[in-house]
């Protein structure tokens, strides 16, 4: 009987110590959804309404309201609690009713935000909760405009919690309540400081503990501090702070980040019954800046390498659930970069947790990009969003930089005069009121702006006095011709700005891996240029020590849905794909920055590659490995092709490849370990004797390759015709002008393709395209696009200063004849099918008496133009 009392009694108080403590869940799914005047359907959050329009070939994409509505069901046993709903992030502007009752308002698409819902819900009861959220332009919210998709949607988890009257502060710009800081910290010792704000919403006046232990990363209390506090009835945010001394650090750091845990609870004095508890990741380790040296974490130099990123994937937009955030970080960690730009806005709580476990340095900031609106109001937001930053991510030991402004002068809106001046007036207001805020919030971090490559606006606006920290973003042989431009600048910017700490907050080519080149150029958004341009700069960043670091631009390729590259809405800068495809870039740092001995064959995703035969039933081309060792050795389908020295983490082959499925084996040794990596390619042979040519597929006025990954077919660069092979017969590559010179094929988005590369060169005035083919049925596709237009297109300002001259059409007529017979007449692709889109004709052609295959141009107006040829033999 005794032991059944004691039970009962000791489940009592079991429940009475566990009851009341907070209860925290997601309320995720199901959701109606209806965009406004349009039917509702059912959506889950992570949400956004723009993954599929801002892809398609239709201009802009829906910025305006919708609603999210559903029945939530409020625990009866949550009566007595405190409930609140809280948001990881919606874009951008949300109201949120309960029951008919506006509840709350936020401004701003990239933080975290709460309503207190106590007074609106029913308890026992399912609620009506009805969500209305826009992504409307709003001239008083940033950002105003920038080159990335702004996704409307709840595109972040949304929770319900419960937490009892007497609380940890819940509502403090929905950070967690509890503001850990070292203002101390050595080898020998740590100072640390945790600041409490503590609630208490209930009607009477309550005596409580508040506890902090800081326990290490096994679960061992380190120190420990209690405080007794009377909360007076609905006093809010009352502050404690508590300090602790630990001796003997186990030191945060990018190799060993060792996490300690702040525990904080809350206990009734009386009852001793829990009734709040919660806990902060805490990192020891101290960091300085210094503009000679760069950084230095826990008194060791580090150069910060890394990336910025942004928070999108294929398909599915900004609405990503935590394991896609969380592997980003893991493949940055992995590729051996040791600092995350979170750009160009603070992301999901998920990617600076995994920072601080992986070791990873981080710099975040808030979107004000590109221009500022000169009101009041914008410099209120503005400001509010950085203490939502501040406040939300303060406990995170890998946060060294808090920023605020990226390219605030790209998009002037006035050309000079007083306007100017007062722009320029407004905006320094607005930078010197962030910088204040910041450092004021936090006098821990450093701060930061990222300014673009016109520094005597930003010199004049005095906005390079402001920050402690001047980033660069830099595109030197990419927007800009010359590529040694770039150690250029960065040497004038530390004679310059003396005293100021340099970093290069983005640099970066775009790559489309379905494109390959064995004369890269800029802007040709070949594998092999991204290769070309990135180990220029890690070297010129790595010899310059007063470069303290630096950010890829960008770990992943993401949509902006007004770019125009080699796949339309998307910018291809990233070392990754939209689906996290690495590409070789991605395996060069990897081999550059990985202690571990590494090695990868690159082209790795090159999945139909094909080429001319160059002899012996062989095709030989450039492979490219990456490793950290001295040299490798390669076999190819079993036989060795020898040994090749690697210079800065890139060894190339010139692999004989056979028609059909090759195997490519790579070794090395590096520190005594053997790494090896083992590739499979398909190689299409276009064969040298034409008896045997079953297909080409060449692109015209163009030195690239493409995969086209979807139908598998190899394209391949064009050749000038000679008898008894293929290839064009006059004409010119179309290079379209810029302001620097002429680049590569037209950078205009074809319309009716996602294969742009395909359409975006040509030769221009061909004559011919003949291939001596052996007797038998063909069908010849040709493949044509205007590339010059008549609408006259705005320039790009993300283009940094490549602006594409205007080119009106010229009027192209042409004939064409395949052997002879006319197949098309006054051929006018203009006039039929509009500039810049994607029209194929296929032919199918009979070829006897040895005739072989001669598809003549002959011009009306203008000069005739083929963009690409397919050949295929039917029978
Ligand atoms: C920049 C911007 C970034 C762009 C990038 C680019 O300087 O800061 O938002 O995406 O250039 O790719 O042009
Ligand atoms: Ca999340």
């Amino acid at each position: 009987m005794r032991r059944i009392l004691l039970t009962i009694a000791m489940m009592l108080s079991f429940s009475a110590l566990y009851a009341q403590q907070r209860v925290v869940y997601t309320i995720n799914d199901a959701w109606n959804f209806a965009r406004e005047g349009e039917s509702a359907t059912v959506v889950d959050i992570p949400h956004t309404w723009n993954a599929q329009d801002a892809d398609d070939d239709q201009p802009g994409y829906y910025r305006g309201t919708a609603s999210y509505s559903r029945k939530i069901y409020i625990p009866e046993s949550m009566q007595g609690r405190c409930v609140d709903i809280y948001f990881e992030g919606a874009n951008q502007e949300l109201s949120l009713f309960v029951n008919g009752n506006l509840v709350g308002e936020h401004k701003g698409g990239y933080t975290r935000f709460n309503f207190d819902l106590t007074p609106y819900v029913q308890f026992g009861r399912d609620n009506d909760f009805q969500i209305i959220l826009t992504n409307r332009h709003n001239p008083d919210i940033p950002p105003l405009s920038a080159d990335f998709t702004f996704y409307g949607g709840i595109y972040r988890d949304v929770y319900l919690r419960f937490v009892n009257p007497v609380h940890i502060t819940t509502d403090d710009y929905a950070s967690g309540g509890i503001y850990v800081s070292t203002p101390a910290v050595s080898a020998s010792s740590a100072l640390v400081e945790v600041r409490t704000l503590l609630d208490n919403s209930s009607a009477s006046r309550q005596s409580v503990t508040l506890e902090t232990e800081i326990r290490n990363a096994e679960g061992e209390t380190v120190a420990r501090a209690s405080a007794p506090l009377k909360l007076a009835a609905g006093e809010k945010r009352k502050e404690n702070i508590q300090s602790f001394s630990i001796t003997d650090p186990h030191l945060w750091d990018t190799e060993d980040p060792y996490l300690y845990t702040v525990h904080t609870r809350i206990l009734d004095r009386k009852s001793a019954a829990l009734l709040d508890q919660f806990s902060q990741p805490l990192g020891l380790r101290w960091f300085s800046f210094d503009p000679e040296q760069g950084f230095f974490l826990n008194g060791r130099h580090c150069k910060l390498i890394g990336t910025a990123r942004h928070q999108d994937y294929f398909r599915a937009g900004n609405a990503l659930g935590d394991q896609f955030h969380l592997r980003d970080i893991e493949l940055l960690k992995e590729m051996g970069g040791n600092f995350l730009r979170v750009s160009h806005y603070p992301q999901d709580p998920t990617v600076l947790e995994t920072c601080d476990r992986l070791g990873i340095l981080a710099s975040v900031e808030i979107p004000v990009v590109n221009a500022v609106t000169e009101s009041q109001t914008f410099l209120d937001n503005s400001l509010e969003m950085a203490v939502e930053m501040v406040r939300q991510d303060y406990n995170h030991p890998s946060v060294i930089i808090w920023g605020y402004m990226n390219e605030i002068l790209l998009r002037q809106p006035y050309e000079g005069g007083e306007e100017l001046d007062r722009y320029y007036q407004f905006t320094e207001k607005v930078a010197r009121a962030l910088e204040d805020k910041i450092r004021e919030e936090d006098p821990s971090r450093y701060t930061m702006m990222a300014y673009h490559n016109a520094p005597s606006r930003y010199e004049k606006a005095h906005l390079t006095e402001i920050p402690m920290i001047l980033g660069w973003n830099l595109y030197q042989g990419w927007y800009e011709p010359d590529i040694n431009e770039f150690e250029r600048l960065l040497d004038r910017a530390h004679e310059q700005y003396k005293g100021k700490v340099l970093m290069v907050t983005e640099y970066g080519p775009g790559v489309d891996p379905r494109v390959h080149s064995s004369r890269p150029e800029r802007f040709d958004f070949s594998q092999e240029y991204g290769l070309v341009y990135h180990r220029h700069y890690l070297d010129r960043i790595l010899e310059r020590p007063f470069i303290a670091g630096s950010a890829i631009w960008n770990l992943n390729d993401f949509y902006s849905e007004s770019r125009v590259d080699a796949v339309p809405h998307v910018n291809n800068k990233g070392v990754t794909g939209l689906d996290r495809e690495v590409k070789d870039s991605y395996l060069f740092y990897k081999a550059r920055l990985s202690a571990k001995p590494f090695i990868a064959i690159g082209n790795r995703e090159w999945k139909s590659r094909g080429g001319a035969e160059t002899s012996d039933a062989q095709c030989v081309q450039s492979v490219p490995v990456f490793t950290n060792a001295a040299s490798a050795t390669m076999c190819v389908n079993g036989k060795s092709i020898g040994e090749t020295t690697a210079e800065a983490g890139v060894a190339m082959f010139e692999v004989p490849f056979v028609d059909g499925v090759n195997v490519l084996e790579v070794s090395a040794l590096k520190d005594g370990v053997s790494v090896r990596d083992l590739l499979y390619v398909n190689f299409d042979l276009v064969p040298g004797r034409m008896e045997e040519l079953t297909q080409i597929n060449v692109m015209l006025g163009s030195p690239r390759y493409f995969d086209d990954r979807r139908g598998g077919l190899a394209w391949i660069p064009e050749q000038e015709y000679r008898p008894g092979s293929w290839g064009y017969v006059g004409g010119k590559p179309y290079r379209r002008p810029t302001g620097f010179g002429t680049m590569l094929g037209s950078e205009v988005d074809i319309a009716g393709t996602d294969q742009n590369p395909v359409f975006q060169t040509q030769r221009v005035g061909i004559e011919a395209f003949k291939a001596d083919v052996p007797d038998g049925e063909y069908s010849v596709y040709l493949y044509f696009a205007e590339l010059d237009k008549d609408i006259k297109r705005q320039s790009l300002a993300y283009n940094l200063g490549a602006e594409t001259s205007e080119v009106s059409v010229s009027e192209r007529i042409f004939n064409v004849s395949i052997n002879d017979v006319p197949v098309l007449e006054n051929f006018d692709i203009a006039r039929q099918y509009g500039a810049a889109r994607a029209v194929v004709k296929k032919f199918v052609t009979l070829v006897s008496d040895g005739e072989g295959i001669t598809v003549s141009f002959d011009r009306v107006s203008g000069e005739p133009v083929l963009n690409a040829v397919r050949i295929y033999k039917n029978h």
